[in-house]
């Protein structure tokens, strides 16, 4: 079952699908170039959690600031980045957004308020509660979220920043995504709650639970805190449960505890599947459409590769520039 859609035109609603294929198409790339030996570092893939990302930022305006995590691709793709500078930065080249010297944890467009994937678990909270401190100073009514996951939740900056955003009313939003694990560890092993939501009340904001593979009840719970952020009301946790269907990064070998069962069981709960269907449903998209969108994601993921890989490597003599400290 999937909530209603809520009143949104057509466009924005196949604009959403879009992107969500748009995600999921980049990190099969992704991953199958990294396994290849193209692309270098590390790639964590958020394959299954799509509807999340989506489903937040499709409420945002552009000058509203995000922050990733190590698993950013689908934030950066949803906030509106470039898939060539994006692709070129996994690839490790001088056109990437971090000039090929950051591979896919560090990507950041602070054009787009993208202010970055982030390799230290929970490090991002701790810059996004002081974008929110920002755009309450500058009193433009703009918003700031947080997204991390259900191991993050457990780290200090998440309890220090809902604080403080909760006393100081900061227009935010954190939005756990709880996909069950933190690396190969169960949530039920570290967490004695079974609903991150439920931590909201410690610090006297709304929490809420919903289903992360339903866009439009991710894109709904996020609309009313923005509204309550917007209005000077405070900051609000939504827990979007969810889960990721790849192992925790790309590497041949990766060990992968999950019962494969449970693997099974999620791709049967696939967001995107869920949105086109639902999408065919109300008339909205048909076999041509979605054959038509299905050919400019790929041909917009062609073209990045295309670029990737035509640029140079940054050189040796480059490789302390932009460093500002030691
Ligand atoms: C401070 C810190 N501790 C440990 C790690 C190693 N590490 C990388 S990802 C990860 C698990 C994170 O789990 P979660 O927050 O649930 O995010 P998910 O990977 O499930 O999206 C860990 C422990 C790290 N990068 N930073
Ligand atoms: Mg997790």
């Amino acid at each position: 079952m999937m909530s209603l859609s809520p009143n949104l035109p057509p466009d924005k609603q196949r604009e959403m699908l879009r992107q969500m294929l748009m995600i999921r198409r980049f990190e099969e790339r992704a991953s199958a170039d990294y396994l290849a030996g193209k692309i270098y570092g590390v790639v964590h893939c958020y394959i299954g959690e799509e509807a999340v990302a989506v489903g937040v930022c499709s409420t945002l305006k552009r000058d509203d600031r995000i922050i990733s995590t190590h698993r950013g691709h689908g934030h950066c793709i949803a906030k509106g980045a470039d898939l060539n500078r994006m692709m070129a930065e996994l690839y490790g080249r001088q056109t990437g957004y971090c000039k090929g010297k950051g591979g896919s944890m560090h990507i950041a467009d602070f054009d787009i308020g993208m202010l970055g994937a982030n390799g230290i678990v929970a490090g991002g909270i701790s810059i996004i509660t002081g974008a929110g401190l920002a755009a309450q100073m500058e009193g433009k009514r703009g918003v700031a979220v947080s997204f991390f996951g259900d191991g993050a939740s457990n780290a200090g900056p998440f309890h220090e920043c809902l604080n403080i955003a909760a006393a100081w009313k900061l227009p935010m939003i954190y939005v756990c995504e709880n996909n069950m694990y933190a690396a190969q560890t169960a949530a039920a092993v570290t967490h004695a709650l079974s609903d991150v939501a439920a931590k909201a009340a410690g610090y006297g904001i709304p929490g809420v639970v919903v289903d992360g593979n339903d866009i439009f009840a991710v894109y709904q719970a996020t609309n009313r805190a923005v509204e309550r952020a917007r209005a000077g009301e405070g900051p609000t946790l939504i827990e979007c449960k969810t889960y990721r269907w790849r192992a925790h990064t790309e590497r041949r070998g990766q060990p992968d505890p999950r019962d494969p069962a449970e693997i099974e069981a999620w791709k049967g709960r696939d967001p995107i599947t869920r949105l086109e269907r639902q999408l065919r449903d109300q008339g909205h998209l048909d076999d041509a459409g979605l054959r038509s969108m299905e050919g400019d994601v790929m041909r917009v993921l062609e073209a990045a590769v295309t670029f990737a890989d035509a640029s140079p490597f940054p050189l040796p003599e480059q490789a302390t520039d932009d460093v500002f400290a030691a």
